[in-house]
């Protein structure tokens, strides 16, 4: 464990691996797990999508936990609406997932799982055409007794 941890509990989300729907720019979804909540975007610490239509941003914990919370660091030098809507669903596939509080604007918001399994962290904006842009996402949970599905599941349709 190290010192310098900001947090009570271990960020899950550091060890994962991360897509996105689109890559706008340079801003690659592991920015989002640089363990960097820097929310101006030229700091380059933010993951964003182009303006797609239900943009979407996965982290794959390579396992399944029991999740407890999702704090999501949004932008914070513009476009503070643009999160609006979103959700956060956890799932072991991407048909198969369960909704967690929804993102509204702010700065870094933590939302409360309260034990949701899952292996997949998705943030999707359902509904619209938009940039999905996020800063940092952290993620606390505990490994839990089911075995993580196998394969390649990052294939959307
Ligand atoms: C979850 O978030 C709540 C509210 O911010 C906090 O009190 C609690 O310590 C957090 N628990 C974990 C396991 O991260
Ligand atoms: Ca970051």
């Amino acid at each position: 464990a190290g010192s310098s941890q900001t947090f009570v509990y271990p960020n899950i989300a550091r060890g994962g691996n991360v897509i996105q729907s689109s890559l706008y720019g340079n801003e690659v979804p592991e920015r989002a797990i640089d363990g960097n909540r820097a929310s101006n975007l030229g700091q380059r610490s933010c993951s964003v999508t182009n303006n797609d239509l239900k943009p979407w941003w996965r982290l794959d914990l390579l396992k399944i936990y029991q999740i407890n919370n999702v704090t999501i660091t949004n932008r914070g030098d513009c476009c503070a609406g643009r999160i609006n809507g979103a959700e956060i669903r956890i799932g072991n596939s991407l048909n198969d997932n369960d909704l967690c509080p929804n993102p509204t604007a702010g700065t870094s918001q933590t939302f409360v799982c309260n034990g949701m399994e899952g292996r997949y962290v998705n943030i999707v904006i359902p509904g619209r055409r938009e940039y999905l842009t996020l800063c940092e996402v952290e993620v606390t949970g505990q490994p839990s007794g089911n075995t993580a599905p196998t394969g390649d599941l990052y294939h959307l349709t």
